[in-house]
């Protein structure tokens, strides 16, 4: 067992044979101007921050041998995947599948739906593409997880209170013991982060623990 001992509520007990990495929709539809994060009215820049630590996580997890899984939101070209609820939903710039700077907006193949490069899979890690903000729903993860024994998650990626959340909510329902780590996760509203990092930890870790990448690092030796 590794210990985070700096966890927030509390130490965080994790079996490093048995945990994995799902670092969420790191791509720049989210991260880059022009992509469905700004078509939405948002500063896409205050993202770039937790590039550093999101690093770190991976690099931890690929030295240690801990199994990373990447996500990305993103819609079958023809929209089949795509409820109709979600694309006529408010005023963006844009809809999704609509054309833009970085391709078809949030459509599976076109380079807005590609992850940074800073953070990109290395051959071999698995890349889940989802139709919502959760991560299991209408995705292989569960079986993925289940194939590989997977009993412990640590979380990154964006935004945190919207696919972050939803994934580890999901998560810990499907009986997953789950971190979010502080420092790989960002929202485009700071307060709604900070308040997402309160609320996953509150109640005796209701959804889940919150620790730093080095505290992860440091864990791990
Ligand atoms: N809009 C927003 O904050 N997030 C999303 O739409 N998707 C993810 O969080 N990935």
């Amino acid at each position: 067992m590794a210990e985070i001992s700096k966890a927030q509520p509390f130490p965080f007990e994790f079996p490093p044979d048995k945990t994995a990495v799902i670092m969420i929709d790191m791509q720049r539809d989210f991260m880059e101007p022009g992509g469905f994060g700004e078509t939405l009215g948002n500063d896409v820049d205050l993202l770039r921050a937790i590039i550093p630590g999101a690093r770190l996580l991976l690099d931890t997890a690929r030295a240690k041998g801990i199994p990373v899984i990447h996500t990305r939101e993103c819609h079958k070209a023809d929209l089949s995947d795509c409820p109709p609820a979600k694309r006529e939903r408010g005023e963006p710039t844009l809809r999704i599948g609509d054309d833009g700077p970085m391709g078809r907006v949030l459509i599976q193949g076109e380079p807005g739906v590609e992850i940074i490069d800073e953070l990109k899979a290395l051959p071999g890690e698995t890349v889940i593409d989802k139709p919502g903000k959760g991560a299991f729903y209408a995705t292989p993860l569960g079986s993925v997880l289940q194939k590989l024994g997977t009993t412990h998650l640590l979380f990154g990626g964006v935004t945190t209170e919207v696919c972050v959340q939803t994934t580890m909510r999901e998560a810990n329902d499907r009986g997953f013991t789950c971190l979010l780590v502080e420092d790989a996760t960002e929202s485009y509203f700071p307060e709604f982060k900070a308040v997402t990092l309160d609320m996953v930890r509150a109640q005796g870790a209701i959804v889940g623990w919150t620790a730093t990448a080095k505290d992860v690092a440091d864990a791990l030796g």
